[in-house]
């Protein structure tokens, strides 16, 4: 095999391999954690594990999604160079702990995540919140719309999944400033299900709705999360809208030293993540569509998903790790 043949569309399929390394490692270090009610010793720790694994790849990688600016960030910061440096450039987007407070108090759905993509195909969002709406594939174009009702949309997927309203289930962040949209899907008969935290999880949930029970995600959540699960999608298809809410002066600025002009902008799937695009997430709690990191006797299992837009390949990894020492 030549190197050509081993590339198709911009990024080498052997990185969809790699990646699922990267994230492996940083969910087993973040379940080592997990339940022990410390947010932040559990990032910590997924955070540096990515990193090492990250730094490992034949990558020349920038973070543009990351886990935060370098001055409040040690690590993985905006703009880090990642990787060995002799490999593609590519972009990446990452957050090792999506899912902090679900990881320390062991509840459903953390996940480690990340996404790779050609240089410059990934939205550069700063770290605010982001109006979304999302389903999974197979819908018509236009079966959502960020700017319809709740009720509407609910309506609208309802009759592109020919089922009555009352079978389909929104996911939700349970938060007060959702209270009025919690309200509106309620009066439609639709069903919710509240999480806590993990809008990835959520809107990656309505991709596969016989397995995890979603059919819609609706609501704010962060802009970066917006990113990552849209590069999740890019993947498996679906659709999702996306607004960043800019609602401060100091906001905006933000937005347009990032390079956004045009703060009501609607992002679409492609317009968050365009080209060929990698996306790898492993269950650190267990959660409806991945199993969360196991730690047996004389083996770690990982539950992981790798998805590759260009082949629209979904593989899901149950790894058995067996050098625990490693870990
Ligand atoms: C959002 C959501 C994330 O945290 O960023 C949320 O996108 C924070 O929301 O998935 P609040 O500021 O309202 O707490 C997550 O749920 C977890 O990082
Ligand atoms: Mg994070
Ligand atoms: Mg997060």
């Amino acid at each position: 095999m030549n190197a050509v043949s081993n590339t198709i569309a911009g990024l080498d399929r052997i990185l969809t391999m790699e990646l699922v390394r990267v994230t492996e490692r940083a969910a087993v270090a973040a379940a080592r954690l997990r339940g022990r009610g410390d947010e932040k010793a559990a990032d910590q720790v997924a955070v540096d594990a990515m990193r090492s694994e990250l730094n490992r790849l034949n990558i020349k990688g920038t973070v543009v999604i990351g886990e935060g600016e370098r001055d409040e960030a040690p690590m993985l910061y905006i703009g880090e160079e990642v990787g060995t440096g002799k490999g593609p450039a590519v972009d990446i987007a990452l957050d090792p702990l999506e899912g902090t407070t679900i990881c320390a108090k062991n509840l459903p759905n953390a996940l480690a995540v990340i996404a790779i993509a050609e240089k410059g195909s990934l939205l550069f969002a700063p770290d605010v919140y982001m109006d979304k709406i999302a389903i999974g594939p197979g819908y018509p174009e236009g079966t959502i719309d960020l700017d319809a009702s709740p009720a509407d949309n609910i309506a609208s997927l309802a009759k592109a999944k020919g089922v009555p309203v009352n079978e389909i289930t929104a996911c939700i962040l349970d938060r007060p400033r959702h209270a009025k949209l919690i309200e509106a899907v309620r009066a439609t008969g639709a069903a919710i299900r509240l999480i806590g935290d993990g809008d990835v999880a959520g809107v990656i949930h309505t991709t596969d709705p016989e397995e995890t029970g979603i059919d819609i995600y609706i609501g704010s959540g962060g802009a970066p999360e917006g990113v990552l699960a849209a590069a999740a999608l890019r993947c498996t298809g679906g659709q999702i809208q996306g607004r960043l809410i800019l609602d401060t002066p100091e906001k905006v600025e933000r937005a347009a030293k990032m390079g956004i002009s045009d703060p009501n902008k609607v992002y679409r799937v492609d317009e968050m993540a365009r080209g060929d695009v990698l996306f790898a997430a492993t269950g650190v709690t267990d959660g409806n569509m991945l199993a969360g990191v196991k730690f047996g006797r004389n083996y770690i299992t990982t539950d992981t998903i790798v998805l590759r837009s260009s082949s629209r390949t979904v593989r899901e990894i149950k790894a058995r790790h067996q050098d625990v020492d490693k870990f």
